[in-house]
């Protein structure tokens, strides 16, 4: 559960970081669940899990994943995750009994190869007139995360902008501010431990830089909805009322 502080800091930055949010046991078993993700999605993809592939200017370069989503397809453990009391208690403080799960991705920036993500809002993505911006995230820490292999980072406070002016562009995470790739002073890292989760609002805006070390950044982000907001953006209702 979120204590009153972390509530309030929650409210007033857009995110809260919870340490050890999933065991050390939970986030071996996901290494396990991942191991050579890479390679093995090349070769053999998965029905129903998306691809998306960084794109390298050298041909030489073995493929890499960007993005995959539905992540809980391929990892047993990250589904029990998404869907469990953990989880889903402090959903509950934030959005209410009615959770929903809208996707579950993974995020494996790789070592060295791992582009930035551009600074952006989730809900520019979301927005639609029967969805309004109560979606909530979760990324979930696989590895540890710095500042060398692009922690996650957040604008605080900028969730109660309203949604800004975004930039499109055919790739993956083509939606974005303008400035996308920019260092921004307002930003603050957030630099996490294996099985620590960070929460953060739909409409925060947040991105990180590249990986430039020699360890994987790799994490995974549950986005979850209220039941019935935006019925076309549920996939599943794990708490309260059902789709
Ligand atoms: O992985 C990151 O650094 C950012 C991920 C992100 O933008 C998202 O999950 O919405």
């Amino acid at each position: 559960m979120l204590t009153p502080e972390e509530k309030q800091s929650y409210d007033e930055n857009g995110f809260i970081l919870k340490k050890a949010l999933a065991s050390p046991e939970d986030i071996e078993k996901i290494r396990e669940d991942i191991e050579d993700i890479h390679n093995r999605m090349a070769e053999h993809p998965v029905e129903g899990v998306g691809l998306s592939w960084e794109e390298f200017d050298d041909p030489n370069l073995p493929p890499r994943l960007k993005q995959l989503m539905n992540s809980e397809l391929i990892s047993p453990t990250l589904s029990k995750i998404l869907r469990s009391d953990t989880m889903l208690d402090i959903l509950e403080q934030m959005i209410g009994p009615d959770v929903s799960l809208y996707h579950s991705k993974l995020l494996p920036k790789d070592a060295k190869d791992g582009t930035a993500i551009p600074w952006h809002q989730d809900y520019a993505y979301w927005n639609r007139d029967d969805n309004r911006p109560l979606m909530v995230n979760c990324q979930l820490a696989i590895d540890a995360t710095t500042r060398e292999n692009g922690c996650i980072q957040f604008v605080p406070g900028s969730h109660k902008w309203g949604l800004q002016e975004h930039q499109r562009r055919q790739q993956t995470f083509g939606v974005f501010l303008p400035g996308h790739y920019q260092e921004r002073e307002d930003a603050v890292q957030v630099e996490m431990e294996p099985g620590d989760g960070v929460f953060f609002n739909a409409l925060i805006i947040h991105g990180s830089a590249a990986n430039t070390s020699d360890l994987p950044r790799r994490m995974n982000t549950f986005a979850y909805n209220v039941t019935g907001n935006g019925l076309m953006q549920c996939r599943q209702a794990l708490r309260g009322k059902p789709l």
